[in-house]
């Protein structure tokens, strides 16, 4: 009797061994989107505007809540910008960033999922938008 109890207890405690051992594992491969915030990759956002005339206009929509950086190719590293999709924010259709003395305004925009973000080249030369940072694309170098 003594004996058998004393199996029982030691079975229960590897089997528990062996549930905790195994529980580790799992939650160490669970979480493979807890760096979005790090890894400019990871946005869902993709888009490459092409060249923006004077005048002219980009648009794309966000639907995900995430945080999108992106830059224009011809006056990186410097011309830079950040949007970020929060339910947070308030919902509007559409909200607009201007591009003015080579630089994005706002800088950082907050806006609602499903929101119609506009880019208005309002300068005298052409503007190229594209995600991500200048660094994680091989564009370091200023190109004025
Ligand atoms: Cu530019």
């Amino acid at each position: 009797m003594l004996i058998s109890n004393h199996r029982n207890v030691l079975l229960t405690v590897i089997v528990s061994l062996f549930l905790v051992v195994a529980g580790c594992g799992d939650s160490s491969t669970d979480p493979g989107d807890g760096n979005d915030d790090n890894n400019n990759n990871n946005q869902t956002a993709n888009f490459s505007s092409g060249s923006i005339a004077p005048g002219g206009t980009f648009s794309y929509t966000f639907e995900e809540e995430e945080t999108v950086d992106y830059y224009c190719t011809i006056h990186a590293p410097n011309m830079t910008g950040q949007i970020t999709v929060t339910s947070n924010a308030e919902a509007v259709d559409r909200d607009t960033v201007s591009m003015e003395n080579n630089q994005f305004v706002p800088e950082n925009l907050e806006v609602a999922p499903s929101t119609e973000v506009i880019w208005v080249n309002n300068q005298d030369h052409d503007h190229d938008i594209q995600t991500g940072t200048p660094s994680s694309n091989g564009n370091d170098d200023p190109n004025y």
